[in-house]
């Protein structure tokens, strides 16, 4: 039995994680596609990235594991079959990752810091305000979006969360629907995208959001780029709602060298990394799914591929 590792362009991430896996429990055969022995001994795939067509090779499959949260690419895929299951691979270092990225974004726009780069290269002295209080708006409020919230509340931000249930979790006012979401961006001072990519939630960071958004206000997108209509951000950020957007997914990656974000004056860019996942932890949580299927156990982060999360 095989445990078969396919995340092309991500070979160093590769090599760790078989490392840490054949560290962990050194019963496990571990491979690194697209070295494979015996296609008929795989039975779970760590899989990123992976190519067109690749499941048609495993007739033994029985589980596949994201590296990662997004699981996107995997249940949007009809090529696997219905049999296999799918998990995702989250430890708490993605969520603190998470956290820390967006409570960054926030304190850099809020705190003027690019403003104050620039008036360093000048030598200039110019002090700013900032507002006292501020609201954020979480698109999703799951793994990632909880963490985010704990790291906000901490420095005092209020914080509501939109999910498809609307559960209130902790001292989060949760909130659910189209109409309320449009309802309450008008009020927020930022508002983050930390959703799944699902038929449901894809192009939702759209003209009809934008208008209804705070003058001012800062977007921040670190779901997936194809959750963003990439022309309606130019003309509402032209318009002020909102005023600045920090993107890190895009619907292209690596963003396409001529696309209009890598010289927009209101858009901060970073290329994909928001939140990493670290092999070590990765592996402690792959190890145990594993030990779980041969259990016959119910297995960690299962996704509901019906639902595409
Ligand atoms: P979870 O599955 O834990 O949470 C998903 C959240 O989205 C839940 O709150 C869910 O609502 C909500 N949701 C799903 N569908 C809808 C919908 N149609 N309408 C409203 N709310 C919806 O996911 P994670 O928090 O772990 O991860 C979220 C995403 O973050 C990932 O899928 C990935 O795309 C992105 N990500 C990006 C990273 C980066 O580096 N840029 C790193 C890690 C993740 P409910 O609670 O009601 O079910
Ligand atoms: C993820 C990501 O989904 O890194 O984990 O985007």
């Amino acid at each position: 039995m095989t445990l078969l590792i396919v995340m092309p362009g991500r070979e160093g991430d590769s090599r760790r994680l078989a490392a840490e896996l054949r560290a962990i429990d050194g019963n496990i055969t571990v491979e690194i596609w697209p070295e494979v022995g015996d296609p008929g001994q795989v039975e779970m795939i760590v899989a990123w990235s992976q190519p067109d067509g690749l499941w048609a090779s495993f007739p033994n499959l029985r589980l596949v594991a994201s590296f990662g949260a997004g699981v996107e690419n995997l249940v949007g895929d009809s090529d696997l079959p219905a049999s296999v299951a799918v998990v995702r691979t989250v430890d708490n270092s993605l969520a603190k990752g998470m956290a820390e990225y967006v409570v960054t974004a926030i304190a850099g726009w809020r705190r003027s810091w690019i403003r104050y780069r620039n008036d360093q290269a000048h030598c200039s002295w110019r002090p700013q305000t900032y507002p006292f209080s501020c609201t954020v708006l979480l698109l999703g409020v799951g793994r990632m979006g909880m963490g985010v919230a704990d790291a906000l509340s901490a420095v005092d931000h209020r914080v509501i969360g939109w999910g498809r249930t609307g559960r209130a979790v902790g001292d989060i006012e949760g909130i659910s629907g189209h109409e309320a979401l449009l309802d309450v961006v008008s009020q927020v001072d930022v508002t983050v995208c930390l959703l799944p990519l699902t038929p449901d939630t894809e192009d939702i960071l759209d003209s009809t959001l934008f208008s209804r958004m705070k003058r001012g206000s800062l977007l921040i997108n670190v779901g997936r780029g194809r959750h963003l209509v990439e022309d309606d951000l130019i003309t509402a950020l032209g318009q002020g709602r909102p005023k600045h957007a920090v993107l890190d997914v895009f619907r292209e990656e690596p963003l396409p060298l001529n696309h209009p974000f890598w010289t927009h004056p209101a858009i901060t860019i970073t290329p994909h990394v928001a939140a990493l996942t670290d092999p070590r932890g990765a592996a402690e949580r792959i190890a145990e799914n594993w030990r779980r299927l041969y259990a016959g156990a119910p297995l960690l982060d299962q996704v509901d591929r019906e639902q595409g999360y």
